[in-house]
């Protein structure tokens, strides 16, 4: 049985994760439409998988005894006149989201619920993950600045990265 306090901080977390799924898309619509499509692609994918980390928290949040929020979200305001401020954005929000799962963490700590703790395991593990890509990519855009040509290449990349898996820095 999840503690109040517990309950309430992965309620928050449910709406954190909806909202990144929600950036990663209005990033994808966007990129889709300036035909980008291998960022498009790799976009679209992400927000299906904040998605799935929301669903994630939505049932175990229900299978401890608790009752899972689905609330209201905000729009994404983002910053679209480079790449560089997009992915710079993209960057410190999953920086947020990295501290937003070490509060949790803490808490199933303080609150001695271990299962909880195990839990949330997975979620420090795919932050560390997607911390890494989205400062992978932000360096790459730094290599590239304005040059369209890179810019080119790049998108082709990120369709290859989406498809394939590949790690993008090979
Ligand atoms: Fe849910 O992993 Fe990123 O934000």
């Amino acid at each position: 049985m999840l503690s109040d306090k517990m309950q309430s901080a992965l309620n928050e977390q449910i709406k954190v994760e909806a909202e990144s799924s929600q950036i990663y898309l209005a990033m994808a619509s966007w990129a889709e439409v300036k035909g980008f499509e291998g960022i498009a692609t790799f976009m679209f994918k992400q927000s299906d998988e904040e998605r799935a980390h929301m669903l994630k928290l939505v049932k175990y949040v229900n299978q401890r005894g608790g009752q899972a929020a689905i609330s209201a979200l905000e729009e994404p305001k983002l910053d679209y006149t480079s790449f560089k401020k997009l992915f710079t954005q993209l960057y410190k929000h999953e920086v947020r989201v990295s501290e937003c799962i070490n509060d949790l963490v803490d808490i199933a700590l303080s609150e001695k619920d271990y299962a909880t703790h195990n839990f949330l395991q997975w979620y420090v593990s795919e932050q560390i993950e997607e911390e890494a890509t989205a400062k992978v990519i932000l360096d790459k855009i730094d290599l590239i600045g304005d040059d369209k040509g890179g810019l080119y290449l790049f998108d082709n990349d990120m369709k290859v990265f989406s498809s394939t898996g590949h790690n993008i820095v090979q």
